[in-house]
């Protein structure tokens, strides 16, 4: 073969390979593992924002949501994308209390019991929570609220005394905490297999919203509703760091400008959710309103435990948080 045939030989194939490496690069698939059912308004919310990211980047980087634990399980969504198994994903932030009680920081009983104090209270933790993820090789992308937390039963519950040997379905350290100062038995169990865990008798009570209540059909096992309105906790989407770095910065806008819209489109209908649900659990057949007096006053006396307990835990970043809310 001549010099110049070889030369131009190998630069049709170097430029075949190039054009498959830029066609590699233009094209990313994304799994996104997500921990709820795929009706729940933060998996829509997450179905949104993967739509706006593909259209967005051109079909550059294609999200696909995997939602109701699917690809990964709740608790194992973090680890999965720090890892880089998955290269994002969401999760409950609190969930991860055990790692660090400062990820508790929405789960303190009565801090933040409304959208407008959970939006301020998110303000002041978020410079906090973005660096301790950061740390953990994540980048903190949107966070969107549940609506308020309320009390599950089987039974009418006037005071705490009621709640005494009930099994509670916990979802994080705080939850288990309260069930613990109630005098309940907890178990940790995925919102995805809750509506399992009550029908078998393996729990028979939780704190939860109206949403997730609603989500997994509870009256089919549960009777009663009670508003507590005790806090707010909240779900959040992260990437893998590395992933996030190799993403060239045009993409990076893209996903950053469909985040906000995502985390404010999620807080709209977690607001829109929030009476929808409960409606939904009266249809269902459910006895839905506010705790009694009584009741309140003891859970407010626990929520005084709990807020002190915390505080402790989370030491010096814990007490910014809490002190920059109430500065507001
Ligand atoms: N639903 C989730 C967390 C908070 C909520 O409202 C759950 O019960 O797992």
């Amino acid at each position: 073969m001549r010099k110049s045939n070889c030369l131009s030989i190998l630069a049709a194939s170097v430029a075949v390979v190039g054009l498959s490496i830029s066609g590699a690069a233009q094209a990313e698939k994304w799994d996104m593992p997500m921990a709820y059912s795929g009706t729940n308004f933060h998996s829509v919310t997450g179905a949104e924002f993967a739509k706006c990211v593909t259209t967005g980047t051109g079909g550059g980087i294609e999200i696909v949501t995997h939602p109701s634990g699917s690809l990964f399980k709740g608790g194992d969504i973090k680890r999965a994308i720090q890892t880089g198994q998955a290269p994002i994903g969401e999760r409950l932030m609190s969930g991860h209390q055990n790692e660090n009680a400062v990820f508790g920081f929405d789960s303190i009983p009565f801090l933040a019991t409304s959208f407008d104090d959970s939006e301020k209270l998110w303000q002041a933790a978020k410079p906090t929570m973005e660096k301790l993820l950061d740390e953990q090789n994540l980048v903190m992308l949107y966070a969107v609220p549940w609506p308020p937390q309320g009390l599950y039963f089987k039974k009418e519950v006037n005071s705490v005394a009621d709640m005494k040997g009930v099994k509670f379905r916990s979802y994080n350290n705080a939850t288990a905490r309260l069930a613990e100062l109630t005098g309940m038995a907890p178990v940790q169990i995925e919102a995805a297999e809750i509506s399992q865990a009550f029908a078998t008798g393996v729990a028979e009570s939780m704190v939860s919203s109206g949403a997730t209540g609603y989500d997994r059909k509870v009256w089919e096992s549960l009777t009663h509703f009670y508003e507590v309105d005790a806090w707010l906790p909240r779900n959040y989407v992260m990437v893998n760091k590395d992933v996030w770095n190799e993403t060239d910065e045009a993409h990076q806008n893209v996903i950053r400008a469909c985040a906000s819209i995502a985390e404010y489109a999620g807080t709209w209908r977690s607001k829109e959710y929030t009476g929808f649900t409960m409606a939904g659990l009266r249809e269902g057949g459910m006895t839905v309103g506010p705790a009694g007096d009584q009741l309140v006053g003891e859970l407010k006396e626990i929520g005084n435990t709990m807020t002190t307990e915390w505080l402790e835990a989370a030491g010096e970043d814990g007490k910014a948080i809490v002190d920059a809310f109430n500065a507001e």
